[in-house]
Formats: C-alpha cells, sequence, structure tokens
C-alpha cells in the first residue's frame, strides 16, 4: 500500500490538469516555442540552433517524464522483482534522436522543426555526447538499459555522474592530445533530486562490544563523510511506455557549503579546499580500458558509487515491510565487472552491523542476490587492492572480507583436506608483498552466478583464471551469456535508410523488437534489384563518411574504394599494430609496381579511429605510425586513389553512427583468446559491411551464425597461443620476411624519425612478440587478397552481405537480456 501525498479531496484537480506532453505537429511546436521563450528566455530574434536543439530536447523530455513517472509508480505498486544494474560505466551516447525514435515521434518533430526553420540533423548534431566510459563494457551497459526498457523489464541503473567523461582526443601533429571533456553545461537528460541523498563514510575505525547474548557488535566510527546526491537519467524502451531510471550518483561536501567553523576562523580557503575534496571522487572517469592501475582515487569512486547504491536499494527494500529473506525475491543485482565488487561486502555489513542479521543468514541473502559479468582474462586487467589500502579507508570492509576468505577457505579444507597449494591458489587475500585483495575471486564466492561475455571467453575462464573456484563450485555457478547490441540505435538510428529497406522487405518494423524477423531478408539475396537498393544505400553512407573526412581532414577519398575500418580503443592485443604494418606492406607492394598494374589493384580506404589511454605510451606511438603514414601515403601522387590512410581523431558513439554504416570491412584481429567478446563486430555486420577477423571473442559465434563463407578469418587459433609464446621465449624467434621489410621501411625513415617508433618494432623483433604480431603476419596479408579479390565481384560481395545482415538475429542485445533475466535474475517482464 502506497499513500498519496495529496488528499483525496483534491485528487480531481490533479487529473484533470495533468500534462500528457505534445501529441501532433502543432503540438510539438507550440512546446518548442514555449520552451525557447520561458525555460531559455529566448526569442525569434536570438534561437539559435543550440537553442532549438535546448527547447525540441526539452519537449521531449517532457514527453518522456511524463511515462517514467508512470512506469515507476506501476513498479512500486505491483512490488515486483527489480533487477539494478550497477556499471562504473554507461557511455550513453546522445539522447535525442534516440528519445525520438523510441517514441516513435521523429517524423512530427522533423516536420516541427522544418516549419520552425531548422533541419533536423542539425539539430540532432548540438548535443553533446554523454560519454561516462571508455569502451564496449560501457557501451554494453547503455545498449542493456535499451533492451530492459524495451522488454519491459523493471531495472534501474547506477553509476557514477562524472562532471568529466573521457577525454576529447585532438590529434596534434600526429600524436595524441587529451582535451577535458567537460559536458554538464546544459544536459536537459538529467534530474537533479538535492532530496536524495546519502552520507558515505571513509577512513574511520572499529570497535568491539558484547551485547547482554555475548553476541560481537562491531562499530564503525569516525573518518571522514561525503554526501552522495542523486541525479536520474529517464531512459526510454522501443515502441513501450515503459521508461527506466538511471541514477548517477554526484559526490558533495556534507558539512553545507562551507565549513563553518574554518570559515568563521577566517580560513577561509581551506574551507573551499575540503569542499572541493569531497568532489573530487566524482570528478573524473579513469581513461583506462582493460587496465587495472591500483589507484586510492578509484578505489573511493566504488566505495562511494556502490555505498550510496546499496543505501537506496535498501531503502526501498525496507518500505515495503518484507522480511530480510525475501531481498533475492525481489532484487537482483548484476555486477559490471570486478567494478561494484565491494557491493558484496557492503550488503553484508549493512546486513550483520546494521540490521543485526546472523552472519549465515546474510550470507545466503547476499549470495543469491549478486551476479557478476567477467569481461577480461588480461592478467593486467584483473582487478588487485592494497590490503593496506582497504584497512586505511575502509577498516570494517576489510574485517568482513577477511571472514569471508577465512569461511570459504574453510569450506575448501573440509572438502579438499590436505591440499595447501589449493587454499593458497584460491585465497581472496593474495600472500604478496603487499598482499592483495583479489577482486574477482571475492565476485565469484559472494555470487551466485558468474558469466562470460561470448562463448570462447567463457570456457576460457573457466579454464584459466577461474580453474579452480570451478573445481569447488561446480561448473553450474559459471554460465555465458554472449554480448548482444541494440539494433534500435545500431540500425534504425544509425542506418536509417537500411532499416527502411528492411521493413520494406520484412514486413514493417517489428524486426527492431524480434531481430530473428531479419532472416526473411534470405528471400531477396537474389532479387537484382533488391541489391541495387541494398549498393546504393551502401554508397550513399560511405559519401557521407567521405564528406565528413574532407570536412575534418582534407583529405579526399573515393567513395568507390574498398573503405576498410578499425575503430575501437588503441590496445596492443587489438592490434593496430598489424593492420598499419599491413598497410605499409600494402603501400610498399604498390610502390613496386607498374602505373598500369597499379591501376588494376582495388582502390582501398584503410580507416583507423580510438583512443589510447594517456599513461599507454605503446599506444599512443602505435597512432603515431598510423597519421606518420597516413601523411605520406596521401600525398603520394603514383598511389592516388589506390590507397588512403585516415586517422578520425576522437572515435565515439555518435562518430561510430557515421563510420560503421559506411564500412565495407572491419578488422577485429586481436590475439586469439584475448578479446572477451566485441561488440562493434556485431554492429558492422549488422549494417551490411564484411568482417576480416581473427577466431576470438564473438568472432566465432558470428561466423557460426553468418556462415564461414560470409567472414574473412585468418591467424592463431587460441589453442596454439600458449605454445607459440613459450618458443618464442625459449626457441626460435624469426621475424617474417615480409614484415621484416616493413620494419627496415620505417627503420629506413621512410615515415620520419624512425627512433619514434622503435618500441613498436621492438616489441615483435627483440622481444617475445608476446601478441603474435609476426606469426599471423602472413595469413593477414593473403586473407587481405583475397577480400580485394571477392570485392571485385561486387554482386557476390553485397549477397554475402545481406545473407550476413538476414542471420544476425542472435545479436541483439534482447535475447542476451531474455537470457540473463531467465538464467540469472530470475525475473519476468512487467506488463504494460
Ligand atoms: C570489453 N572490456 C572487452 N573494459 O574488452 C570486450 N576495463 O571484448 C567486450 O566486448 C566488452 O567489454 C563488453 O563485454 C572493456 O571495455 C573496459 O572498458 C574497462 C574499463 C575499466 C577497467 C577495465
Amino acid at each position: 500500500s502506497v499513500e498519496a501525498s495529496i488528499p483525496e479531496p483534491q485528487r480531481e484537480a490533479w487529473t484533470k490538469h495533468e500534462f500528457s506532453g505534445f501529441k501532433d505537429k502543432d503540438d510539438f511546436e507550440r512546446e518548442v516555442v514555449r520552451h525557447v521563450e520561458t525555460t531559455l528566455a529566448r526569442s525569434i530574434y536570438n534561437c539559435d540552433e543550440s537553442a532549438a536543439y535546448s527547447a525540441a530536447s526539452l519537449a521531449f523530455r517532457d514527453r518522456l517524464v511524463k511515462d517514467w513517472n508512470k512506469t515507476q509508480q506501476r513498479q512500486t505498486f505491483t512490488d515486483s522483482k527489480r533487477i539494478y544494474y550497477l556499471s562504473l560505466e554507461f557511455l550513453m551516447g546522445r539522447a535525442f534522436d534516440n528519445a525520438m525514435l523510441n517514441l516513435g515521434a521523429k517524423d512530427t518533430a522533423k516536420e516541427g522543426l522544418a516549419e520552425l526553420g531548422f533541419r533536423i540533423e542539425d539539430i540532432i548534431g548540438q548535443e553533446h555526447d554523454a560519454a561516462l566510459g571508455n569502451g564496449g563494457l560501457g557501451r554494453l551497459a547503455a545498449c542493456f538499459l535499451d533492451s530492459m526498457a524495451t522488454l519491459n523489464y523493471p531495472a534501474w541503473g547506477y553509476g557514477l555522474r562524472y562532471r568529466y567523461g573521457i577525454f576529447k582526443q585532438e590529434i596534434i601533429d600526429g600524436y595524441q592530445v587529451e582535451v577535458p571533456d567537460y559536458w554538464l553545461d546544459f544536459n536537459p537528460w538529467e534530474f537533479p533530486r538535492h532530496d536524495v541523498t546519502v552520507d558515505i563514510q571513509f577512513f574511520g575505525q572499529v570497535s568491539k562490544t558484547q551485547d547482554e547474548n555475548g553476541k560481537t557488535i562491531a562499530k564503525w566510527e569516525g573518518g571522514d563523510i561525503v554526501k552522495a546526491v542523486a541525479y536520474d537519467v529517464p531512459t526510454p524502451g522501443y515502441d513501450t511506455p515503459s521508461t527506466n531510471n538511471l541514477r548517477l550518483w554526484s559526490s558533495k561536501a556534507a558539512s553545507g557549503e562551507f565549513d563553518f567553523q574554518k570559515f568563521n576562523s577566517g580560513d577561509y580557503e581551506s574551507s573551499v579546499a575540503d569542499q572541493q575534496r569531497a568532489e573530487t571522487i566524482s570528478a573524473v572517469l579513469y581513461p583506462n580500458d582493460n587496465l587495472d592501475r591500483g589507484k586510492e582515487l578509484r578505489v573511493k569512486q566504488q566505495y562511494f558509487w556502490v555505498a550510496a547504491s546499496l543505501y537506496d536499494i535498501v531503502r526501498r527494500f525496507k518500505k515495503t515491510k518484507r522480511k530480510w529473506s525475501e531481498f533475492p525475491d525481489q532484487i537482483a543485482i548484476q555486477l559490471n565487472d570486478t567494478h561494484p565488487t565491494l557491493a558484496i561486502v557492503e550488503l553484508q555489513r549493512i546486513l550483520i552491523d546494521i540490521e543485526g542479521l546472523e552472519w549465515d543468514e546474510a550470507w545466503n541473502i547476499v549470495t543469491s542476490t549478486f551476479g557478476y559479468t567477467n569481461h577480461t582474462v588480461l592478467p593486467e586487467a584483473l582487478e588487485k587492492w592494497p590490503v593496506g589500502l582497504i584497512q586505511h579507508l575502509l577498516p570494517r570492509h576489510l574485517q568482513i572480507i577477511y571472514d569471508i576468505n577465512l569461511f570459504f577457505l574453510h569450506s575448501v579444507e573440509r572438502r579438499f583436506p590436505n591440499d595447501r597449494d589449493l587454499l593458497r591458489r584460491v585465497s581472496i587475500i593474495e600472500e604478496s608483498q603487499p598482499k592483495m585483495v583479489r577482486m574477482a575471486f571475492l565476485a565469484v564466492v559472494g555470487s551466485h552466478k558468474v558469466n562470460g561475455v561470448a562463448e570462447l571467453h567463457s570456457d576460457l575462464i573457466q579454464t584459466t583464471i577461474f580453474k579452480d573456484l570451478v573445481t569447488i563450485f561446480g561448473e553450474d555457478k559459471f554460465t555465458n551469456v554472449t554480448n548482444g547490441i541494440t539494433p534500435r540505435r545500431w540500425l534504425h538510428q544509425a542506418n536509417p535508410r537500411l532499416s527502411e529497406l528492411i521493413a520494406s522487405k520484412t514486413g514493417g518494423y517489428e524486426f527492431l523488437k524480434d531481430l530473428t524477423l531479419l532472416n526473411k531478408l534470405e528471400l531477396f539475396v537474389d532479387d537484382k534489384e533488391f541489391r541495387k537498393e541494398w549498393a546504393e544505400i551502401k554508397y550513399a553512407n560511405k559519401v557521407v563518411l567521405a564528406k565528413y573526412i574532407k570536412s575534418t581532414l582534407g583529405v579526399s577519398v573515393n567513395p568507390a574504394a574498398l573503405f576498410d575500418v578499425q575503430v575501437k580503443r588503441i590496445h596492443e592485443y587489438k592490434r593496430q599494430q598489424l593492420n598499419i604494418f599491413g598497410v605499409i606492406h600494402r603501400y610498399l607492394t604498390l610502390k613496386a609496381m607498374s602505373p598500369e598494374e597499379r591501376k588494376k589493384q582495388q582502390p582501398r580506404v584503410s580507416i583507423f579511429g580510438g583512443k589510447a589511454a594517456p599513461g599507454y605510451w605503446m599506444a599512443k606511438q602505435i597512432i603515431h605510425l598510423i597519421n606518420s603514414v597516413g601523411s605520406l601515403v596521401n600525398k603520394d601522387a603514383d598511389i592516388g586513389d589506390a590507397l588512403k590512410v585516415i586517422f578520425l581523431e576522437d572515435y565515439n558513439v555518435s562518430k561510430a553512427e557515421i563510420i560503421i554504416p559506411a564500412s565495407d570491412l572491419s578488422e577485429h584481429i586481436s590475439t586469439a583468446g584475448t578479446e572477451a567478446s566485441g561488440t562493434s563486430n556485431m554492429k558492422f555486420v549488422l549494417n551490411g559491411g564484411l568482417i576480416i577477423g581473427t577466431c576470438d571473442g564473438a568472432n566465432i559465434e558470428i561466423t557460426r551464425e553468418i556462415g564461414q563463407d560470409n567472414i574473412f578469418l585468418f591467424g592463431t587459433l587460441s589453442e596454439d597461443v600458449e605454445d607459440l609464446r613459450h618458443t618464442h621465449t625459449y626457441g626460435e624467434h624469426t621475424v617474417d620476411q615480409d614484415l621484416a621489410k616493413v620494419f627496415d621501411a620505417i627503420q629506413g625513415g621512410m615515415f620520419g624519425e624512425p627512433n619514434d617508433f622503435q618500441a613498436m618494432i621492438s616489441a615483435v623483433r627483440d622481444h617475445s612478440d608476446y601478441y603474435l604480431v609476426s606469426d599471423d603476419f602472413q595469413s593477414y596479408i593473403d586473407t587481405h587478397k583475397m577480400v580485394d579479390e571477392e570485392y571485385q565481384n561486387q554482386e557476390e560481395w553485397i549477397s554475402k552481405c545481406i545473407r550476413s545482415v538476414a542471420r544476425m538475429g542472435f545479436f541483439s542485445s534482447d535475447r542476451c537480456i531474455n537470457e540473463y533475466a531467465e538464467g540469472i535474475w530470475n525475473i519476468e517482464p512487467l506488463a504494460v
């Protein structure tokens, strides 16, 4: 029973005046004008595109808020189970276009804006990306929010409201320069909830006393308090009123604006400094992907966010007056990687220290509530925190971690007596110097399900990093949920013409809610007219990208050339170095040809994009080499259109929406066994591009679905990687001959100062070539040759693209969310 705050007799007035947002074009225009004139205090004399964007988004926001309120009320009234998705990253991109499409009102807005004097594309272009993430992990969380709302699951996301998202990348003289991304100047999509705050404690001491029954009571006292303030972001589903909530926490000093004691004693500056120190917690997103740097501020972020979210979740649960044992029936919490693992410890602390439950009862609740998703096996990315750091920052939590570990190791010892090495291997505390808390082990021990994000990856975690834990807990605890992407943003929004063509052949836009309906396209593979339309759309998308390249880089590229794209974070394991070495090989080959021969070659545009972590020196060197190759090749008159090399600055979600639909071939070429899944591979295929890739991550399942004739696979298999590395280190290790020529060209100064690229070459030639660049080089080059030949036969190429798209139904994040709901969360959609 939920009490309304307005008494019965007055409620009629409320219903009578209820606002329901615009209904038609005229309504929409009226709302835009009203927002321009009142909310923004502008007029017909100074309404620029930015003001028009603001007013149009506010008109849509009004409608969204209505659905959002209703959804939240319904969820509360029905008291249904909720899923809480804890992610330190949500890479949302732009919201306006997405809101228009999900509400089914884009045409209305387009016509309305036109009548008011604006082109909708220009207005959409005004929005700043919400870039609160690094890459795949953060974008996956955003796709999940879209799917959970679309499928009517009661779900909330919890994250941090960073003042600065991922940095903006500028390329200056071929080098990456990082510029802060201050994105909050005007953000109509968030609602500050200044009344929803939580005090978060750090440092302090723990005292233990006995109560009258002899039970030990732990009290965590003293230390610092930082205030968490909630900001809510409505996340609409497609073609449904259901609108979920993303709650982001912002940090603030607890004592209000100033420390008045210091202020009155004249220490004004230091009272402001206290304020600023508190605010640094949510100030900036750490820009590393697949790398853990063990920074104190990072754990502070993690605890701050996790403690605020759990307080909120528990507060909501307690309002229902249910028994604690029902907690896991009402609540499922998913941990997006180990970043929120402290939530396990925090819930145990709340239940035993604050709510007075017994350890075992509490631990049962905790482990039934949490699920943990692993996104990497790379050792450098597995989070570990020094015991001393946790002791200092969260003294009570360290005690609880030790207790969790003690009980866990006891149970292991009972089942596997006399295996001391097993105990050492699986301990949550690594007995190193200094001692470390292994967060992934803590996450496994504290969850009821653990999943990887693609089949190969889920197998690998069970046979490598969690091998012993599989023996202890059994295989059933470990599962796979292959990643997916939302077709709303990654097809309908990014590629409206292709979406329309597909709709015309599959019976309307139903495929956007049931992506398996794409299979109807197979019927049209042999339809010449259909293939022609398909090809025209791809060409038009390439023209758009070519214009973008011209306007940003001043380089003309031919839209008829093969567009070969690799856009993702720059990382040695993703092997952009293999790609650029391949490009250099192509350049050398072209240079050695006669002009007549050169004319016969398939023209190519090699397109790169992606950010390097600011402290990742080798990744920055790779960016520099790509740019240096581009500046030579693009000016070479012998080469002309035969080869262009492009590095697109500041790759982000909204640029992905332009680049992906324009690709003929995309590169997913990680060393086998290193890329957990990849999700852009799915986006590229869904947009009618083919893949060149290794047998890694979701490439394997993509191949299974679309057929091996429709993908260009090459390179070492994951089961052979270890042996090869071993021979590199202890046996023979020679560099591939063609690759050696590439190295000679670089070292001869062809692309500028050779010393600038020495480390990249050394990693392959003088060190152990950990990523097997040399081993895979020849098959990579040969496979590209095949691509060139096959691209010549456009009819056949397009058939492959159509067939692939038709078979991509599996990779919708809707399928993926349904698997989580059934296999991990035990939750049903809420009828609307
Ligand atoms: C990615 N991981 C995987 N991590 O690399 C990718 N890491 O294969 C997979 O498709 C994707 O997750 C979704 O499952 C990341 O993106 C990070 O960004 C990250 C951030 C902070 C710390 C460590």
